[in-house]
């Protein structure tokens, strides 16, 4: 349900409409995947319980999975989304395929640098997957940097930005908004996110009781995760007419196009895919200047940026805009500029395809040095 997983099920179903043969290979059915998509296969792969194993696995039967599929498919290239577990068991998956391995390309989203790279138990398992890659890429240059500093690796890194490819809302505006219970008059800001500990929840909801207008405010969060533990603080601050949880939903473009702007309190974020979706729909965007965000939205022109925990800058600039919604049209229109020429599938697409094009002609980038070990 998570951003990368997003994106990639994105990416496979753009590659299979340009008429390539996409197989995903996974514990589960991507979230947004369409599986009629022509051109696309998913295998699952099967998790045993072993009792006598005290943790279940999934690096390895996700390995042999990859095997299988490789050798069954004769798969030219495995692209795997997250170093751990993904692109070690599809080093593993090549290991046991030898010469007829498909090549190996590993985007990195975040945590493999941001979390594991700072865990000794992971680093040098993340370490050595970036290096006997073909090629990797990062979804924003600030990881890329990061992921150099941290892994003292001085391999080429591709930036391939997040990209999104809208689709029409199936129903309208107002319908949406009656059925939460939103009045024509409030301003709905939109916040979505699996609400892990990195997204300060608690600061997001502590902007929302600082806005003096709150009365003509809603916090609208589509929650890819469990919203109970934030229940008491919503209630202590007096905000539970304000705040509108939904779970998580595929159909999003319905409250996308229901909402007003994006409100994003992350205390780190690689790229931030939920904000560009916004973009696509005109949403002016107040984020935390966290990570690769300040890639995505330029402060003072598509959006406001914020430094982590500045609850009073981003009440300010919300109170303005519930104030005079109009005042900020041209920064949505703006963002939305902006998305549409940095970040649509057609640009991206094309240049995940040309790393795929380099692997195949060629030696692919692992010769490159890994520096130290
Ligand atoms: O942010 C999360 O907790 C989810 C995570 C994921 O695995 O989807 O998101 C990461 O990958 C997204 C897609 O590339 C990025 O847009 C998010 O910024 C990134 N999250 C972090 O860096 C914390």
């Amino acid at each position: 349900m998570g951003g990368s997983g997003i994106l990639a099920s994105q990416l496979g179903q753009q590659l299979a409409r340009r008429g390539h043969e996409v197989h995903f290979v996974s514990y589960g059915p991507p979230f947004r995947l369409d599986p009629a998509t022509p051109n696309v296969t998913f295998h699952p792969v099967r998790i045993n319980e072993y009792d006598l194993f005290r943790y279940p696995d999934y690096t390895l039967p996700l390995s042999v999975a990859l095997a299988d599929v490789s050798r069954e498919h004769r798969i030219d290239l495995i692209h795997a989304h997250y170093a751990v577990p993904h692109a070690v068991a599809a080093y593993l998956a090549r290991q046991m395929l030898g010469a007829a391995a498909p090549r190996l390309i590993t985007t990195l989203h975040g945590t493999d640098t941001t979390l594991m790279g700072k865990d000794p138990s992971y680093r040098p398992v993340v370490r050595h997957a970036i290096a006997a890659s073909d090629a990797v890429t990062a979804v924003s240059a600030f990881l890329r940097d990061e992921t150099k500093e941290i892994f003292d690796i001085d391999r080429p890194i591709d930036v391939v930005h997040n990209f999104f490819s809208p689709v029409a809302p199936k129903r309208s505006r107002a319908a949406v908004r009656a059925s939460l219970g939103i009045r024509e008059d409030e301003v709905v800001a939109l916040h979505m996110s699996n609400l892990r500990s990195g997204k300060r929840i608690e600061d997001l909801l502590r902007v929302v009781a600082e806005v003096k207008r709150r009365d003509r405010l809603r916090l609208l969060v589509l929650a890819g995760g469990d919203f109970t533990p934030f229940r008491a603080l919503v209630e202590n601050l007096g905000i539970a007419r304000r705040v509108t949880v939904v779970g998580a939903v595929p159909d999003v473009e319905d409250y996308l196009h229901a909402s007003d702007l994006g409100l994003y309190t992350s205390e780190s974020e690689s790229f931030g895919l939920s904000i560009l979706e916004g973009m696509f729909h005109g949403h002016p965007i107040l984020a935390t200047r966290a990570g690769g965000v300040p890639e995505v939205v330029v402060d003072g022109e598509t959006g406001f940026l914020f430094a982590p925990g500045d609850i009073d800058g981003f009440a300010g600039r919300l109170q303005e805009m519930v104030e005079a919604p109009e005042r900020f049209r041209d920064l949505g229109t703006r963002a939305r500029a902006r998305a549409e020429a940095l970040f649509s599938a057609e640009r991206i697409v094309g240049q995940y395809l040309e790393v795929y094009r380099r692997v195949l002609g060629g030696a692919g980038d692992a010769g490159a040095s890994a520096g130290g070990a």
